[in-house]
């Protein structure tokens, strides 16, 4: 596939509480860091994401009497599955996975920090209203064609592929880059991100 001068590389959530070991740990997580690097070296362009709770997040079961992580519960904004705490601000857990080659990245944007509303998109939080601001960042560089890669591929990889699409960017997801939390679900996110029109790619066919 022929490199155009608007690639962008965006990296989802590649943190320590993602990897085995961490507090919410992506099965083969750290799976992704090898063709993230030999991709980044390559792209014109790189943002990261950084999933970034305030301690006491209303995403985590601890908040909610009673309930226990991966159960779900109704928010004001709709249904919220739960987690355990993970990727609090400042903690190492949060910090961006040791062994990913971050150097070249133009923009870090951190997510999930308002205290009541989650977020697994990287354009648009759980309230479906509030923005992060990415959408207008790449429209203003001219950064039209995006490769999604990180984690989860079920969850934050999955809603921003989506909204991406839905904000009209061109959109592919790079399948050997990104790893699920759960298998039945990384199939079903792989066929919604299909049906909305993100093209899957291997990192092979871009570097
Ligand atoms: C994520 C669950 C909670 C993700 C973030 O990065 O996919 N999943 N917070
Ligand atoms: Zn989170």
């Amino acid at each position: 596939m022929r490199r155009e001068p608007t690639d962008t590389l965006l990296v989802i959530d590649v943190q320590t509480d993602f990897l085995p070991g961490g507090a919410l740990a992506v099965p083969e997580g750290d799976a992704v860091i090898g063709p993230i690097n030999r991709l980044a070296a390559a792209f014109p362009h790189m943002v990261l994401t950084q999933d970034w709770h305030p301690p006491g997040h209303a995403s985590f079961a601890s908040r909610h009497a009673g309930r226990r992580p991966f159960d779900t519960v109704a928010m004001a904004y709709g249904e919220q599955r739960l987690w355990p705490d993970h990727c609090v601000q400042g903690t190492p857990g949060a910090a961006l996975a040791p062994g990913l080659q971050a150097e070249r990245a133009e923009l870090v944007i951190r997510k999930g920090h308002h205290p009541g509303v989650d977020s697994y998109s990287a354009f648009l939080e759980a309230d479906r209203r509030t923005r992060t601001g990415l959408a207008g960042y790449l429209t203003e560089r001219g950064l039209t064609r995006l490769f999604l890669a990180g984690l989860a591929t079920d969850y934050c990889v999955l809603w921003s592929a989506l909204d991406a699409r839905a904000a009209g960017f061109e959109t592919y997801v790079i399948e050997d880059a990104v790893r699920g939390i759960d298998r039945d679900g990384t199939a079903q996110a792989f066929a919604a991100m299909e049906r909305a029109g993100v093209q899957r790619v291997t990192s092979a066919d871009l570097v």
